[in-house]
């Protein structure tokens, strides 16, 4: 049955009580990739930060930085460097494409500009030549690199995962991303430096122009001291992998010691991948993993260059509890619906709205 969502209300709540955001990633896991306790101990504790923070940073991943990601953010930050005009040619965003400060079809907005592409080859190829006119087919060859390393390591967390919850099929979820018609996403995220000049005027055609710095309390965003470059969201996909330059931004909302829910400063790291549990993941696991929200503050005076790939089942996959998940005491929490009706859903409600609710059963 469908049931109104309270999120709104709690979101509001907890900009407006909240305590500036801790500094620290004390909260944050760390995982190390490469293993060093073994298989069993890595898919225990990928397990383990997912159903309790629904978030992680992921170090010796075996993507070289040197390599995809480097040349990736070369070609992104090239297209970012172009005047306005010739970026809107690969814009408006409906929802894939160029973007400039909207956010969605719903009002919200935020400090950045970006480009978002749907992850399978043949889309890259087709929006290439809107972002490179000189050499689409070197940007499209340099994403889909980038996609294939990422999605290699998408699907590693994703079998730990499987491997963690003790699932009978434990390479499950790795299989809904790598289906020919997965409906995953690449985002790459410029947020312009917020302490000098910059505001991105939409009207205006999203031209760089000189505003003040925003002091703690002075109006942009009360809880932080900057102005919202993302606002407070989940990721609606199965799970979101973040690599970005060392310029902080990112907050994740976690509960503190006393079960409070908390906004986390995440440390930059440009040589660790930030992983983060999307609704999808959430449905399937009857609510065992938590699908983080999170959000980028701007208060740099650098410019934050992020790129996430959001890995999604086709959009016919069906999502309901997984039977491992489901028990006597943990009775079906979300009744069962398809990645394209969750999409519908989603694109009819602004940023911050726990979409989830939408589907929960009574
Ligand atoms: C949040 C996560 C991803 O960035 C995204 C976003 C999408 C968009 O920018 O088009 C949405 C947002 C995101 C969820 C609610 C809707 C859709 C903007 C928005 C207001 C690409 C995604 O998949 O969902």
């Amino acid at each position: 049955m469908v049931v109104p969502s309270t999120t709104p209300a709690r979101q509001e709540t907890a900009t407006m009580l909240l305590p500036p955001p801790s500094a620290g990633g004390g909260a944050i896991p760390t995982v190390d990739m490469s293993a060093p306790r073994g298989r069993g101990a890595l898919s225990r504790q990928v397990a383990r930060a997912c159903a309790e923070q629904g978030f992680f940073r992921a170090v010796n991943h075996g993507v070289p930085p040197a390599g995809p990601p480097a040349r990736l953010d070369a070609a992104t930050s090239a297209f970012f460097a172009l005047a306005a005009h010739d970026k809107q040619r690969a814009g408006p965003p409906n929802p894939l494409g160029y973007g400039c400060r909207s956010i969605g079809f719903n009002g919200d907005v935020g400090e950045l500009e970006y480009l978002l592409l749907h992850a399978n080859p043949a889309a890259v190829a087709h929006r290439a030549s809107s972002i490179d006119t000189n050499d689409p087919s070197r940007f499209s060859s340099v994403v889909n690199e980038y996609v294939e390393a990422v999605k290699q390591l998408a699907c590693d967390i994703l079998d730990l995962l499987g491997e963690g919850l003790g699932l009978e099929d434990p390479r499950l979820f790795s299989k809904l991303i790598t289906e020919t018609d997965s409906d995953s996403l690449l985002r790459i995220n410029h947020y312009p430096p917020s302490c000098t000049v910059h505001k991105l005027d939409h009207d205006d055609q999203c031209k760089l122009k000189g505003v003040a710095r925003t002091k703690a309390g002075s109006g942009g965003n009360p809880a932080a001291g900057g102005r919202i470059g993302f606002g407070e969201h989940s990721d609606p996909q199965l799970l979101s992998l973040l690599r970005a330059n060392d310029v902080d931004g990112l907050q994740v909302l976690l509960p503190d010691i006393n079960g409070k829910d908390t906004w986390i400063q995440v440390p930059a790291d440009s040589s660790a991948y930030f992983i983060n549990v999307g609704d999808l993941l959430q449905a399937l696991t009857n609510g065992r993993l938590v699908s983080v929200r999170h959000r980028v503050i701007a208060s740099a005076c650098r410019p934050r260059l992020s790129t996430i790939y959001f890995a999604a089942p086709p959009l016919h996959a069906r999502i309901s509890a997984l039977p491992e998940m489901v028990t006597a005491g943990s009775p079906p929490r979300y009744r069962s619906f398809t990645w394209a009706e969750y999409k519908t859903a989603m694109y009819s409600l602004r940023l911050s709205h726990s979409r989830l609710d939408l589907f929960h059963v009574d």
